[in-house]
């Protein structure tokens, strides 16, 4: 069983619940392959924000930038018009705000405008400034595994053993941040789902949860609505589960990482991951009778 402790700079109010953290995905993006274009309005990304604390996120995860495969960057200027309204607008209102960008100057100008948290998907290849911006700020740092931008990541999708080499890599970026001077403690790991990985390396990480809690850092899990989803439930025709169609198995897989101690999911459909992540709680402090202690089959 992974258990992994909270970071050091968590709020208060998320340290020691002692179950799986949810965070609710917000983006305001108009192409974001999970929910483009839904949110983009910046007073509509804060009501779904807002709506998603009611159902029992613990955090919001607010994004300016769209990573689907293939994507292009946006321009510095149109991501932070994006987000900074955003997390103003929900931290003020008392949400832990976590914010997913790359980019240090906005990273900076987020935690000012009342992000705790920062979620750089480049573990800080693309800016090497960001993890200095979660050690001044003191705030937690996720650290996720990636081999380069969306726009090239499929043709790096090519590993003899994936586990090992995600494991490898994301210890070598441990040890830069260390080397810039960001605690360990601070950090956050995750293992990149969909970036540059194909579903079967999806799965095999998935798999093998353990190996990354080698890293000795509390994990971060985004599976929602991911297109190893789509394929894993594609019709017979074999096209691809749609997209807004997949919260029930995202949902299973919340329930699997909440059994196995994964510290926080990272979910568009937050309420049926919000009863997951409790019922694994329920389950895990429960009092077993002797005889299940021994292994009583039902
Ligand atoms: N996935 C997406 C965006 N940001 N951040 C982290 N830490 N982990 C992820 O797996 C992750 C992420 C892409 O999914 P989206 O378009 O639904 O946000």
């Amino acid at each position: 069983m992974i258990s992994g402790s909270d970071p050091r700079g968590l709020p208060a109010s998320l340290v020691g619940l002692g179950r799986t953290l949810v965070m609710g995905v917000v983006n305001v993006t108009p192409d974001s392959f999970s929910d483009g274009g839904m949110f983009f309005e910046p007073r509509a990304a804060v009501e779904h924000g807002l709506a998603q604390l009611a159902e029992g996120a613990d955090l919001i995860d607010v994004g300016g930038e769209s990573t689907r495969p293939g994507a292009e960057r946006v321009p510095a200027e149109i991501e932070r018009a994006r987000v900074l309204p955003v997390v103003r607008a929900l931290a003020g209102a008392g949400a832990v705000v976590s914010v997913d960008t790359m980019r240090a100057e906005l990273a900076a100008d987020a935690v000012a405008a009342g992000a705790a948290m920062l979620n750089d998907v480049s573990g800080g290849l693309a800016d090497p400034d960001l993890p200095r911006v979660a050690a001044d700020a003191a705030v937690p740092y996720v650290l996720m595994h990636w081999r380069g931008h969306s726009a090239g990541m499929a043709d790096r999708a090519t590993y003899t053993d994936v586990v090992a080499e995600v494991v490898a890599e994301l210890h070598q970026r441990l040890d830069a941040l260390a080397e810039a001077g960001l605690d360990p403690e601070q950090v956050v790991i995750d293992p990149g789902l969909g970036f540059a990985k194909t579903a079967e390396h999806n799965w095999s990480l998935i798999a093998d949860l353990p190996a990354l809690a080698a890293l000795g850092r509390p994990i971060l899990l985004g599976a929602s609505r991911k297109s190893f989803l789509g394929r894993l439930l594609a019709g017979p025709d074999g096209a691809l589960r749609p997209v807004l169609d997949r919260d029930d198995a995202s949902t299973a897989l919340s329930a699997l990482a909440a059994a196995a101690g994964i510290w926080c999911v990272r979910v568009h459909a937050v309420r049926p991951s919000a009863d997951a992540v409790r019922v694994a709680a329920a389950v895990r402090t429960a009092t077993r009778t002797p005889a299940a202690a021994q292994g009583r089959r039902c």
